[in-house]
């Protein structure tokens, strides 16, 4: 990909009306563009980052046996009013009414579309679990849409469910997710921390929010910070079973505002362990038994008798993440974004300096273009007049993780080549897709 060809429209300064640093960055960056309030359009940038975001999560829900599919944005009034959610949601459900006067709502979450797929669908228990997801847009009216995809109007989540026949099997399935969450935050390197929490419009009474800590963020949250080492112990990931897995979590305090006591958090928390901070809220997870099921009488039977399924469902705020990942990993002070290189836009920049009346820089620039994308490495070159250093503060803005910069006197086989914040090295081209390809 070439910048000067690229919808990349990015700003000289942070545009005012961003409060937090991610916000900042995806706008001045052209990473989106605001079209209303709390709405955006993802541009090539910001799009390719939730593509790679939404990868990750998708391969982690594909491990545990989830199966995907794909239900509409837009949904019948008549499910809802079935499960009772239709007067209780209130005016965050986005109405409408199609030329037929039939009540249609733009879907802030689907267990009633899912609940009413299953039952037209599956009959007997030993059809058992099922776990479904789909990652489709959402559309939630918030009070106050704010700090850009953060809390936004329109947004785009992977949404699971479980059904199962008995509770022990809900519990498990819902260990199941709750490993796989833990898993896919690692892969976005991003440490996100389980706390119990409330269950809100979505209902039940087993619940987490997993959360990364930032001053920005808007969830308040009590723990010890013992449960940090829980987090950061990656051999526990692959070694415990599920209900070890919940035990060594549950044996810390962590919870959020809604279920926080000071009591509690006195007698189970000494001084030196207690933290008390905030955080951004990425994923969560419910189990709520037959809150739907009944309702809707979706039920298997069960050697002759009529049971209502168990279910849990389980989000992830997939747009939330990149403007998550960029307030975890954003150096403010040198102006220098670091993204996992799993999904930063693009894995590999070529800076070369362009001189007008030799195209020599621009000819070695492409070759190694060609060379690194035969080999998938993500590549974009950087073929503007601007100087060598006003292209390395933009790739740093925009955080690609390596570089090649092509200054004027560049040697044959040896190119300048740097990993963002680190200092320049002189390399050959080969060498640099054996690093880069290394740390993939
Ligand atoms: N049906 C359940 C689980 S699938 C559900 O809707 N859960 S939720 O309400 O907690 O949303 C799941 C995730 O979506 C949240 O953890 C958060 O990361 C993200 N999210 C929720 N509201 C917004 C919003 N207004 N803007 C951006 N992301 C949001």
């Amino acid at each position: 990909m070439y910048f000067s060809k690229s919808l990349i429209p990015i700003l000289k300064n942070n545009p005012s009306e961003a409060k937090i640093k991610s916000h900042q960055l995806m706008l001045r960056t052209g990473m989106i563009k605001q079209s209303s309030a709390g709405i955006y359009s993802w541009l090539p940038l910001g799009f390719k980052v939730m593509k790679k975001i939404e990868q990750i999560v998708r391969e982690e829900q594909d491990r545990i046996g989830a199966q995907e599919i794909l239900m509409p944005t837009i949904q019948s009034s008549e499910i809802w009013k079935e499960s009772g959610r239709y007067d209780d949601y209130g005016e965050e459900m986005l109405r409408i009414k199609d030329r037929q006067n039939r009540e249609l709502l733009y879907g802030p979450t689907n267990e009633e579309l899912i609940t009413e797929i299953f039952r037209s669908s599956i009959k007997s228990y030993k059809s058992l679990p099922q776990l479904m997801y789909h990652i489709q847009w959402k559309f939630r009216d918030e009070l106050r849409p704010r700090f850009g995809v953060m809390r936004c109007r329109e947004f785009y989540m992977k949404d699971a469910y479980s059904f199962d026949l008995l509770d022990e099997d809900a519990q498990h399935s819902y260990n199941k997710f709750f490993l796989s969450y833990l898993k896919t935050f690692k892969r976005l390197d991003l440490s996100a921390i389980p706390m119990a929490a409330d269950t809100g419009p979505i209902g039940g009474n087993l619940s987490h929010e997993f959360v990364i800590i930032a001053n920005t963020g808007e969830s308040k949250i009590y723990t010890d910070r013992r449960i940090f080492d829980v987090n950061n112990d990656e051999v526990a990931l692959d070694k415990k079973s599920l209900i070890d897995l919940r035990k060594e979590y549950n044996k810390y305090y962590a919870v959020t505002d809604e279920k926080f006591n000071q009591n509690e958090f006195d007698s189970n928390v000494t001084s030196e362990n207690k933290l008390e901070t905030k955080g951004i809220e990425v994923g969560h997870i419910f189990y709520f038994g037959d809150k739907y099921s009944k309702p809707m009488n979706a039920s298997v039977d069960f050697n002759g008798s009529k049971e209502f399924v168990k279910m849990g469902s389980y989000g992830v705020g997939v747009s939330r993440l990149v403007g998550a990942i960029i307030e975890a990993k954003y150096d403010e002070k040198n102006e220098i974004m670091k993204w996992p290189l799993a999904i930063s836009p693009y894995h590999c920049a070529i800076l070369p300096q362009i001189n007008k009346n030799d195209k020599a820089n621009l000819e070695k620039a492409l070759n190694i273009h060609e060379y690194l994308k035969s080999k998938n490495i993500d590549t974009i070159i950087d073929d503007t007049d601007e100087s060598i250093s006003s292209k390395m503060k933009k790739f740093n803005l925009i955080g690609v993780p390596f570089q090649i910069i092509l200054g004027k006197k560049s040697e044959d086989d040896l190119v300048e080549f740097k990993e963002i914040g680190k200092d320049v090295t002189k390399t050959k081209v080969e060498e640099i897709y054996k690093i880069i390809i290394n740390k993939l």
